[in-house]
């Protein structure tokens, strides 16, 4: 990245357009090499001015220009096209050709496998024709495409089909139209030949919804899940948020090759195939859990996104946050509710919480931005979804319902900012959210110190709750924040909850109480923060065993597990605390009883989120203290694991909640299980018997996490019955990129030369090389800086082919300022080599240069 840097763009730079094109047909001669896009688009002066017509444009090969016309000349430049002197109103018609097989970044119109399907958000409709890609410019759409009628039977795009014919060529071709102006990122083409699972949804007032699910031929048998999950989530917004689907017809299409999860355009979603696949013996119940919440998500965002949608990039929570909340709480009504925001909160710690601490961070709606597909991160979607959450816990049910209400019914058919999102919760609640406003533009992870007094005499307990945000890389002030603070109180005769809402730097709070209570704060993690509380083991063991509350109980449980984790990184030698026994005693007794709470409880913390306790840590020493306490809990509780294994379902397997239950406690069993000299035979009658997916990678997994010698047979022995499954073997990849090991590093470079890899192919990468830089602790932390090199290495290549995949990859190498300083040093030094490369995509250059600076 030699001479020209990129440069960032600024929210307060946000000039409203110059042109509007309300209407835009499309018309797609498919080529693999060379695919013709005729684009006719009626554009309108917006304002008096002479400013040019700057149509943005991305590797296109420029046809030809036409106005009302009559043909110009035009200098197309690397990043558009200008035109200057145009009419106040006028027909534009532009002729491109592009290369759909050679653009292996998956952004634009490009080929997954042998089906052509595009991806536009938030800047790819660029790289299809010249246009003015930004959300706040809605056309009408009609599209066109035109293509072999044998290799590619179905041309779909949004909306509506109006018209379709045969052409004497063995083509054929088929007319879209869609009724709604949408923004060009949702616009979507898709062409191929592909198994057709249909159905139909009646809506609330009577219309007939035609659904269509696409997949590769033979998978048809797998899709069902997906259906059936659309139809939930079509069902579930109606009666949450009283929310119709608006057009006759809603196709999904999963490909293989794809960035990201879904995208929601109007009326026809792309899926990673990932989230659309399933049967018992091919897919975990996380795998069921996932595809329902992600289908839910996409048909979501049809109100959250599409027909109320985002001014400006800057605002893109403005529909993730929103639309993240709505699925978090679709997904709270399917599942269990107390594992799924157990789930959420881990997110949140685990990989939320690191970014705010790196080079990265930024606020839910950032200032600056120098390459959109870095900010979807975790913090603008589910940073952004905590803050829809913390609205949703201030106003209540009700409330938070009126003020959706009133922002679809103020802003439907708009381009609009996450403060007219804000502006219609205030109006229809008559509250004050100024203050809340800060969450918007404040970043960083808050701290909240709580100390406690209890007055005997009058039967008072007083709370003082003080506020701060330590400064970040992006931002070196910060202003108190508006939260609610859920609090649970237990005492001998049970349990009282409060939310207190805090917005001052310091502010205390009474409450009555008969005898001093037990305080657990943050029920339900109702404020996306760290709370500073020192508590001893005995209130926190009374908390996991006795608390109301499923979340604050899993809490405390981790809490002292720990704290009993760092405790032997000071001290080897040191055994397991009572109050941990006791804990884990009191939690398998009842384990049979709440099975899905029981697992969690069990379940150490990841070292991530260990990680993210600390402000230094010894990556070694960290390892090592995590491995002897589960070790220490496999010995103690060497009984326990056998028998709890064998409360299994006995049924076949469905994704149903008790069976989904029964089987992660016993998957958490299995981990502790693994580590005992006599586990063998269990490990692998219980491989040989499973049928299903969950079970088989349960013990896969035990036996990686515990380094059994059962794993490299058991691994071999799946790669031969699953070694032409694509999705399946992601799961294999990802046990080898994952699995701690001294050979790690040679086995991943044997690997990436497998016949299944393919460095083209995101979830490969993701699979492999990302479970290795995310969670391959010790393998990627080596000492000696062999991971970091590795994937430099690899990233170095990867960038030239999907600079967004690699963008995604490096996150592991972006905080380091927690470890110790050799390590620092090995990773500043790969990264200074990553600046030297070149090219170098301005996705990784807006990283690697902030992570050095
Ligand atoms: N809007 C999609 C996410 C998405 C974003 C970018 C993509 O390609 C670069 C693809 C999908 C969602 O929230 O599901
Ligand atoms: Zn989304």
């Amino acid at each position: 990245m030699s001479a020209a840097r990129p440069q960032a763009m600024k929210l307060a730079d946000y000039r409203q357009p110059d042109f509007l094109i309300p209407a835009l047909f499309l018309d797609f001669e498919l080529h693999d090499t060379q695919t013709r896009v005729t684009a006719v688009s009626k554009v309108r002066r917006q304002g008096t001015h002479s400013h040019p017509l700057i149509l943005d444009g991305e590797k296109l090969q420029l046809v030809s220009v036409e106005i009302n016309g009559e043909t110009v000349s035009a200098q197309a430049t690397e990043k558009g096209l200008c035109l200057e002197n145009v009419p106040d109103e006028f027909e534009l018609r532009i002729v491109t050709h592009i290369d759909p097989l050679n653009n292996t970044s998956l952004e634009g119109l490009y080929k997954s496998g042998s089906a052509f399907c595009t991806q536009c958000e938030a800047e790819g409709f660029r790289k299809i024709t010249y246009f003015m890609d930004r959300p706040d410019v809605m056309a009408k759409y009609q599209v066109k495409i035109t293509a072999d009628r044998q290799t590619y039977p179905y041309l779909l795009s949004n909306g509506n089909k109006i018209g379709q014919g045969e052409l004497p060529d063995g083509k054929h071709w088929v007319l879209w139209e869609d009724p709604f102006f949408k923004p060009c990122y949702l616009f979507a083409l898709v062409a191929g030949d592909f198994d057709l699972l249909e159905d139909s949804f009646t809506t609330a007032s009577g219309r007939q919804v035609a659904l269509e699910l696409f997949v590769d031929k033979g998978n048809l048998g797998r899709a069902g899940h997906a259906m059936a999950s659309l139809k939930k989530a079509m069902l579930w917004d109606e009666q949450r948020y009283g929310l119709e689907y608006d057009l006759d017809i809603y196709m999904i299409v999963a490909v293989d090759f794809f960035n990201m999860g879904a995208m929601e355009n109007k009326g026809l979603n792309v899926f990673n195939s990932k989230f659309v696949l399933a049967d018992p013996a091919s897919a975990t119940d996380e795998d069921y859990f996932n595809i329902e919440s992600v289908i839910a998500h996409e048909y979501f965002h049809n109100w959250t996104g599409n027909r109320v949608t985002c001014r400006d990039w800057f605002q893109l929570s403005l529909k993730e946050g929103l639309t993240v909340f709505r699925d978090q709480q679709f997904s709270a009504d399917m599942a269990d509710p107390a594992i799924v925001r157990i789930k959420q909160v881990q997110v949140m710690r685990e990989h939320q919480f690191a970014e705010d601490a790196g080079p990265m961070v930024h606020p839910i709606r950032p200032a600056e931005v120098m390459e959109m597909n870095n900010f979807y991160s975790v913090t603008v979607y589910d940073k952004g979804a905590e803050v829809i959450r913390m609205l949703h816990t201030l106003l209540g049910e009700t409330g938070f319902r009126q003020g959706m209400d009133l922002y679809i019914a103020r802003h439907d058919g708009q381009a609009v900012t996450c403060d007219d999102f804000v502006q219609a919760m205030q109006d229809a609640n008559g509250i004050d959210l100024t203050l809340f406003r800060r969450w918007y533009s404040q970043s960083g992870t808050p701290r909240v110190e709580v100390e406690t007094l209890y007055d005997d005499k009058r039967q008072q307990f007083a709370l003082t709750l003080r506020q701060h945000t330590p400064a970040t890389a992006d931002q070196q002030d910060k202003l108190p924040l508006h939260m609610p603070v859920a609090i649970e109180l237990i005492d001998e005769t049970g349990s009282q909850q409060h939310i207190l809402s805090l917005t001052e730097s310091s502010q205390r709070f009474e409450l009555a109480c008969k005898g001093e209570p037990t305080l657990a704060v943050l029920a339900g993690f109702s404020a996306p923060v760290k709370v500073d509380f020192a508590q001893d083991s005995q209130e926190l063991l009374k908390t996991a065993l006795y608390g109301q509350d499923d979340f604050l109980r899993w809490d405390a449980a981790q809490q002292l597990l720990s704290e009993s984790i760092h405790a032997s990184v000071t001290d080897a030698n040191s055994s397991l605390p009572e109050a941990v026994l006791a804990l884990f005693s009191g939690t398998l007794d009842v384990a049979a009883e709440k099975p899905a709470l029981a697992a969690e409880m069990l379940a150490l913390p990841s070292f991530e989120t260990l990680a993210q306790q600390k402000p230094h840590i010894h990556v070694d020493s960290l390892l090592a203290a995590r491995h002897s306490v589960k070790m220490q809990l496999a010995e103690a509780f060497a009984g326990q694991w056998k028998s709890l294994i064998k409360v299994a379902p006995d049924q076949s397997y469905a994704y149903q909640r008790e069976q989904v239950q029964l089987r992660r406690l016993k998957a958490v069993c299995l981990t502790y299980l693994a580590e005992l000299p006599d586990s063998e035979a269990i490990l692998q009658q219980g491989y040989q018997h499973s049928d299903n997916m969950s079970d088989t990678l349960a013990i896969l997994r035990a036996c990686q996490s515990a380094n059994h010698r059962l794993f490299e047979p058991l691994m071999q022995d799946f790669e031969q019955r699953w070694g032409q499954d694509s999705l399946v073997m992601d799961k294999w990849f990802a046990l080898h990129g994952s699995r701690q090991h001294p050979n790690s590093l040679a086995s991943l470079q044997l690997l990436t030369g497998h016949a299944m890899y393919s460095i083209n192919n995101p979830n490969k990468v993701r699979a492999l090389i990302g479970s290795f830089a995310f969670y391959n602790t010790a393998g990627f932390h080596a000492a000696d800086g062999s991971g970091y090199r590795f994937v430099t290495d690899y990233l170095m290549k990867l960038d030239a082919v999907n600079p967004q995949v690699a963008s995604r990859l490096i996150t592991p190498m972006l905080g380091f300022s927690h470890l110790d300083s050799t390590r620092q040093d090995l990773i500043v030094q790969q990264l200074a080599r990553l600046l030297n490369h070149e090219p170098l995509s301005r996705d990784l250059y807006e990283k690697v240069s902030k992570a050095l600076h």
